[in-house]
């Protein structure tokens, strides 16, 4: 299985001013690139994960035939390269509203803008680096939580839907320590709700 980088659909400087473009190209050509790298050189070194693809080795992570090391280290890059390709995409420069989405949303939390409160808090307090989640648990209810450092809701049994990067690496440049500033600005250029 080829495991290759989401192709951003949007130039380093079309989420601009919400985004700043040396933000995106360091955080997609560096960060991301590395978690890949870092991912691959552990799936070369394991023959029994290569017809897997990273979201089944992530959603397998506890039973894999691999040594702790592995694992630990497939949680954190593997994490890293499946986690920005959603973030990635989420976002745009264009709405493109998933009307269904919001219609649950708002079944679940009451109202978008009670979602998305919830889902800020969650990002302003996950604690160190971290992601906020929306996610689909297995009876396809939504659920918003944060994770510590690049682990997966697909390791819980979730499906991620929506997700904000909260490492300093994701906002540092523009907003330095203002992690909130970043986060409520991020709704800005999320294209799906
Ligand atoms: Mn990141």
């Amino acid at each position: 299985m080829e495991h290759t980088l989401y192709k951003l659909p949007y130039s380093f400087d079309a989420l601009e001013p919400h985004i700043d473009a040396q933000t995106m190209e360091i955080h997609y050509t560096k960060h991301h690139q590395a978690y890949l790298d870092n991912f691959k050189k552990v799936v070369e070194k394991n023959p029994n994960l290569k017809d897997l693809s990273a979201e089944d080795i992530l959603r397998d992570l506890k039973k894999l035939d691999v040594s702790e090391e592995d694992r630990k280290a497939l949680q954190n890059h593997g994490g890293g390269f499946v986690n920005h390709n959603l973030y990635w995409s989420v976002m745009g420069p264009e709405k493109q509203i998933d009307e269904t989405l919001v219609s649950d949303i708002e079944k679940t939390f009451g109202s978008l803008d009670s979602f998305k409160e919830l889902f800020n808090l969650t990002a302003t307090k996950q604690f160190g680096s971290g992601w906020a989640w929306l996610v689909r648990d297995k009876n396809q209810d939504l659920k918003v939580y944060s994770l510590p450092n690049q682990d997966s809701p697909l390791s819980l049994g979730h499906e991620p839907i929506l997700a904000i990067d909260v490492w300093e690496h994701a906002y540092y440049l523009k907003y330095q320590n203002k992690r909130v500033e970043y986060i409520e600005n991020w709704w800005n250029v999320v294209k799906i709700v």
